[in-house]
Order: C-alpha cells, then sequence, then structure tokens
C-alpha cells in the first residue's frame, strides 16, 4: 500500500532549508507528497523503496528544479486606475515626493480606488494575482491603503478576500490605513490617526479582514509618533504590524519597527546602524523593494552589506503599486536585487522564499522540509542562479499549491532544450 499520494522524481532540489550546502540544493533529488503536506525530500538514492511502491503517483521532472512556492511578502495589488501620467512628470525631472507633496501621489490613487466598484477592484488583482502565480508565486500578501475611509479600506479588503477565493494559493491581507493624509483630514493627521485607530481598525477586526498592521512612516505621511499610536492599537488589538520604514529619509523607522516586535520593516534605503542593530535583536525581517529604488530613481540603495553583517534576514518583495513600483514579476525582483543591491543569487531566492514567509509570520513554508506545505514552483533551469540571471523570462512550468497541481505552462526563457510542461 503506497504511502505517499504524490512522489515527484528526475528533480533537482532548491530546498532553502538554512545551515547547509548553497541553495539546501539536493541533485536528482526526490519529495513525496501527502495531503496538504511534504512527507519526505532527499536524494532519490536514498527512497526506501522502489518509487511505485512508495506513492500512488510518480511524476518525473526531466531534471527540472523545484523550489518552494515564491511568496510576495509585500503588494498593493488591489487599487483603481494607473499613475502613467505621473511617471511621465517623473521622467520629466519632478520628484515622487515632490508629486505626493502637491496633492498628487498616493491620493490620485485614493480617488481612483474610491470611484472604483469591488467587482472592477476584484477584477484587476485577480489578473495582477494571475501574472504572478505564472511564475510560482503561491503565496502573497496584500495592502489596503487606498481608500482612507472607512468604507473604501473595507472594500479594498473585501476585494482581496474575493481575489483570495479564486487563487488556489494563500493571501494574507494588510490594512494599511495609514498609508496618506486624506484630503478630507490635510493639517489634522492626529485627527485621521484617531479615526485609524477608533473607527477603521475596530470594523476591520469585527469583519475579519486583516491579519496585519502597516503603517507608511515618512515626512510625507505619518510621523514615528503618529505611528507608534496605531502599533499600539494593532497591540491591544493582538494584531502583527508591519512598517514601511526611512523609504526617502532617515525616520528611525527601522527601531521603531523593533520596539514594536514587527515583523517586518520594509524598503529601509535610509535605515540607520542603530535602527538595523535594533531589527536584528528583534527578530524583523527586512523587506526590500528594488522595483521602487528602480523605478522612483531612488538616489540610495537600502544598505545590504549592514543587513548581512548585522545577520538581519532579508526578503524581497514587488511592491505592485501603481506610484512606485507598478511590477508584477516577482522573478524580475530577483534579477533587480543581484544588479541593482547586489544581493547574491541565493539571498535573493532566500528573500523570496524562506524570508519572504517570515515577513509574513508564516512557519510552516518557504523551504522544502518534511511538514512544511507543500507549495512548489517547477523551473526550466540548469542551475538556481538562472532565477536572478534572466530579464523578463519565465523559466517556471509548473505550480503545486498545498500538494494539488495547479498550473502547467511552457517555458518562456529563448533556450530550446528545455524540459516541457509537468
Ligand atoms: N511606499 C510605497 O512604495 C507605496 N506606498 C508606500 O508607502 C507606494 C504607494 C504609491 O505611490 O501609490
Ligand atoms: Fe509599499
Amino acid at each position: 500500500m503506497p504511502r505517499w499520494d504524490e512522489l515527484w522524481l528526475d528533480t533537482h532540489l532548491a530546498t532553502m532549508a538554512p545551515g547547509g550546502t548553497a541553495y539546501g540544493a539536493i541533485t536528482d533529488g526526490a519529495l513525496a507528497v501527502q495531503g496538504e503536506r511534504i512527507a519526505w525530500v532527499g536524494r532519490r538514492a536514498d527512497l526506501p523503496d522502489a518509487p511505485d511502491q512508495l506513492a500512488s503517483r510518480v511524476t518525473a521532472l526531466a531534471g527540472a528544479w523545484l523550489t518552494p512556492g515564491l511568496v510576495d511578502c509585500h503588494t498593493h495589488l488591489v487599487f483603481g486606475g494607473h499613475r502613467a501620467a505621473e511617471f511621465q512628470r517623473r521622467l520629466q525631472g519632478e520628484s515622487y515626493e515632490s508629486i505626493a507633496r502637491q496633492g498628487g501621489g498616493i491620493l490620485s490613487t485614493v480617488d481612483a480606488t474610491r470611484a472604483a466598484s469591488e467587482d472592477q477592484l476584484t477584477t484587476t488583482a485577480t489578473a495582477r494575482l494571475a501574472t504572478l502565480h505564472a511564475e510560482g508565486v503561491t503565496t502573497v500578501e496584500i495592502k489596503s491603503g487606498y481608500g482612507l475611509d472607512l468604507d473604501t479600506e473595507l472594500k479594498m479588503l473585501r476585494a482581496a478576500r474575493r481575489v483570495a477565493d479564486r487563487f488556489p494559493g494563500t493571501v494574507r491581507t494588510t490594512f494599511l490605513g495609514a498609508h496618506a493624509i486624506p484630503r478630507e483630514y490635510q493639517g489634522s493627521a492626529d485627527d485621521y490617526v484617531e479615526s485609524v485607530c477608533r473607527q477603521m481598525l475596530p470594523a476591520v477586526i469585527e469583519a475579519g479582514l486583516a491579519e496585519a498592521v502597516d503603517v507608511f512612516c515618512e515626512r510625507i505621511a505619518f510621523t514615528p509618533a503618529q505611528t507608534a499610536t496605531v502599533f499600539e492599537a494593532a497591540r491591544a488589538a493582538a494584531l502583527a504590524v508591519k512598517l514601511h520604514a526611512d523609504q526617502l529619509s532617515d525616520s528611525n523607522g527601522a527601531a521603531l519597527a523593533a520596539r514594536y516586535g514587527a515583523l517586518s520593516a520594509d524598503h529601509l534605503e535610509y535605515a540607520s546602524v542603530e535602527g538595523i542593530q535594533a531589527m536584528a535583536e528583534a527578530g524583523t525581517t527586512a523587506v526590500l523593494l528594488p522595483a521602487a529604488s528602480y523605478f522612483t530613481h531612488a538616489d540610495r540603495f537600502p544598505p545590504i552589506a549592514r543587513f548581512r553583517s548585522a545577520g538581519v534576514p532579508m526578503a524581497l518583495a514587488t511592491d505592485c503599486n501603481p506610484g512606485s513600483a507598478p511590477a508584477t514579476s516577482l522573478v524580475l525582483m530577483l534579477n533587480l536585487a543581484c544588479t541593482l543591491f547586489r544581493m547574491t543569487p541565493e539571498e535573493a531566492l532566500a528573500g523570496v522564499t524562506r524570508h519572504a514567509a517570515r515577513a509574513l509570520g508564516l512557519s510552516d513554508r518557504g523551504t522544502l522540509e518534511i511538514g512544511q506545505r507543500a507549495d512548489l514552483a517547477v523551473w526550466a533551469i540548469d542551475e538556481p542562479a538562472e532565477l536572478s540571471y534572466w530579464i523578463g523570462a519565465n523559466p517556471c512550468i509548473g505550480v503545486i499549491c498545498g500538494g494539488q497541481r495547479v498550473l502547467t505552462r511552457p517555458a518562456s526563457d529563448g533556450a530550446t532544450d528545455r524540459p516541457g510542461p509537468v
């Protein structure tokens, strides 16, 4: 009687398990799935019996690589409209920050999101997620933050939940009511923060619509004191916190995130040495967003070498949003992280697997180890560094979520002698 539902063979594994070989790699490996979980991982030669004695279904992958399903741990996938006109203004020399100060930027997307129906928001976000999914993404975080009033924040989060219902993977939602100061509250930001804490957050919790709370702490958004007020409210409700920190200036965001035991501090271009040390001590993950640096012509990149030497785990995400990062490719982020930030391909892959799962507080995924969720991506590559090497290709040929095959596709990396779809 076979013990396992499925056994994958003729494959190499980038397990991303810490502490072993580069990428936790196992060449000529095998991986078994039972139900939603990984039941066995190792070298094929170490399988305890003949494959067809061990599993009901045996699939040979013709030398393709298996990695954990990718995790996009920071996105704003739900939004109305786009900002192509603002992009052109920036190309002529205006800065992201000055456009925001003039009432454009995030607030223009707030107008478009308030005007959009829940159906429209659901449809457009579903299409964006499908693009991510075709590149092996099996878990995604989606933030609110383009409503900035109770009804629209709830509408965004309901749209995110509807996107989740149509997605075979996992969606985690984050309440980002403190993303910008809405027009109605210009000049009275503290009153808006009070409404976020007293009115919006309780309603979001009551509706069960968010697992975490995020704030944009920045000189064009919320001060550290206002951020702390929101974090106190989140803490009282036992919700995890995350922070958009130190993107455009050093606002002491990294240290503030650490002080509240944040799951992650994100962006971090201007993070200070003290902030990085505090993150290391608190176990806060750094979420790095190379598309935002690239697309806004950031004048500096996050201090990768400092995170590395302090032992702060580095995750990578698309930040998919209409203003600073209209990016729907997590695989492209691997390339940008290596070329712009000088991360290694191995660090980059850990950034979209093990460390990204950690940035969401999910300990049941992000590595190929026994007992983990069987969320897998299948890649037509010869070695894992190829995932960071190609620019704009998609070598993903299969996606498995919770043990189920949910996607099979041809590779599009321009190479000819690749294995066919799963
Ligand atoms: N930082 C970002 O990268 C996004 N939000 C934030 O606080 C950008 C939001 C936008 O420009 O629409
Ligand atoms: Fe963001």
